[in-house]
């Protein structure tokens, strides 16, 4: 494959008939060393808010409906960073670091033009099977973000299918003191370009961001666009979406276009979204103030030698943190105590997810959730 340097030919020929065969937690799986990415999957909850504006935006919408839009508009322009910057980074999608349990990633975006300071918080929340939960606030603006993600991944003709598990609500703070939700649920991903060792993703299926007040969006990946009758094929990366009313199924307002770039209202052609312009990146604290359990601390001597192309470092300090690891669980087992999340508390079922997941026949009829204890601040108290 292109992709593929040809020195690791064999070994990534043998990972992917190892995918082939396998079904569950990919990320347990010893990929060769070009594939790898030095990024954790704990740093990924920061794609929701690389476009801060877009999301303080929510809170300045002036009724229901146009909260509704605003938070589709946000939604849409976070795609393009979710599911197609390591590609643009790092030249292809790439293996993410698996997080340990425990391990924490925490940054900020500040205050710029009166949109307030955004505050994200993110813990691995299990390890096998990994689950990154996540809490991105703007306190000034009255907005919260509170999800977690995890993957089911199976493999179909020349494709990983992975089905994301977790669900986010955003919680929106309204000036006469009541509260609206929205319960936002996430597409399939599929990732192709595999057998070239060039992977990319592409998003199927269809995804929804229901409102407490009734309105619900609908984003569906595989819709056609419409095309003269001499055109073939389709472009990466189309979607369509609807804005309906509480109660009724006629749409009030449809949208198209590609979320990596630009998207437009279906009828009128008026702009929608566009995320062709530069992104902000989550500002962190430096390395040597971080808790040892951070990320880019954590991983900071495999993530070196993944960029270095010193493979012989990467494995050596990945063992050290996995070494770690395994004598804490037996410590633990010794013990008879189990590992203490620091931020976020289970529960069984999600009781938002419940009450707007019967608004649009949400499947499956409930989910878990981990919810924020509110014990970490921004900047943090000093140590
Ligand atoms: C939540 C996102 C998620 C995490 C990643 C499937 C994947 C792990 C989960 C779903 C974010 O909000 C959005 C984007 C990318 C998703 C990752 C892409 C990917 O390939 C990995 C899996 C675990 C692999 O590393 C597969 C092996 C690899 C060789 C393919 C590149």
């Amino acid at each position: 494959g292109e992709g593929v340097p040809a020195a690791q030919k064999s070994s990534w020929t043998s990972f992917v008939k190892s995918i082939v065969s396998f079904s569950g937690d990919l990320s347990s799986l010893t990929a060769p060393p070009f594939i790898l990415s030095p990024i954790s999957l704990t740093e990924f909850p920061a794609y929701w808010c690389e476009r801060p504006e877009l999301f303080a935006a929510i809170a300045d919408a002036k009724d229901e409906k146009e909260r509704a839009i605003a938070v589709l508009k946000w939604f849409i322009s976070t795609l393009k960073g979710q599911y197609t910057s390591r590609n643009e980074k790092l030249g292809s999608e790439k293996k993410p670091l698996n997080p340990v349990l425990g391990e924490l990633f925490y940054g900020t975006w500040p205050d710029r033009d009166g949109r307030g300071q955004t505050n994200l918080a993110v813990e691995q929340v299990s390890h096998h099977p990994p689950i990154t939960a996540y809490y991105i606030s703007n306190p000034s603006k009255g907005l919260a973000l509170q999800g977690h993600s995890a993957q089911k991944t199976s493999f179909s003709s020349g494709s990983i299918v992975v089905k994301q598990i977790g669900h986010a609500v955003l919680t929106v703070d309204l000036p006469d003191g009541k509260k609206e939700e929205f319960l936002i649920t996430l597409p399939r991903l599929r990732i192709d370009g595999i057998w070239y060792g060039s992977p990319y993703i592409e998003l199927t299926g269809v995804s929804y961001i229901q409102s407490s007040s009734g309105w619900l969006s609908t984003i569906d990946y595989e819709a056609k666009e419409a095309r003269g009758w001499l055109s073939f094929g389709g472009k990466s990366h189309f979607f369509k979406a609807t804005v309906t009313p509480p109660g009724s199924s006629t749409p009030i307002k449809r949208i198209e276009g590609y979320w990596h770039e630009t998207s437009k209202d279906s009828d009128s052609g008026e702009p929608f979204t566009d995320v062709r312009g530069p992104k902000e990146e989550v500002t962190v604290a430096p390395v040597e103030q971080m808790h040892e359990f951070e990320s880019r601390k954590l991983w900071q001597h495999v993530a070196r030698g993944i960029r270095e192309g010193d493979y012989e470092l990467a494995s050596r300090e990945k063992s050290k943190i996995e070494n770690d690891q395994r004598q804490r669980r037996r410590d633990e087992q010794a013990a008879g105590t189990k590992w203490q999340l620091k931020h976020f508390e289970h529960i069984e079922s999600d009781p938002i997810y419940e009450r707007l997941g019967k608004l649009f026949n949400a499947n499956p009829p409930k989910e878990d959730a981990y919810v924020f204890m509110h014990n970490r601040d921004f900047p943090p108290a000093a140590a």
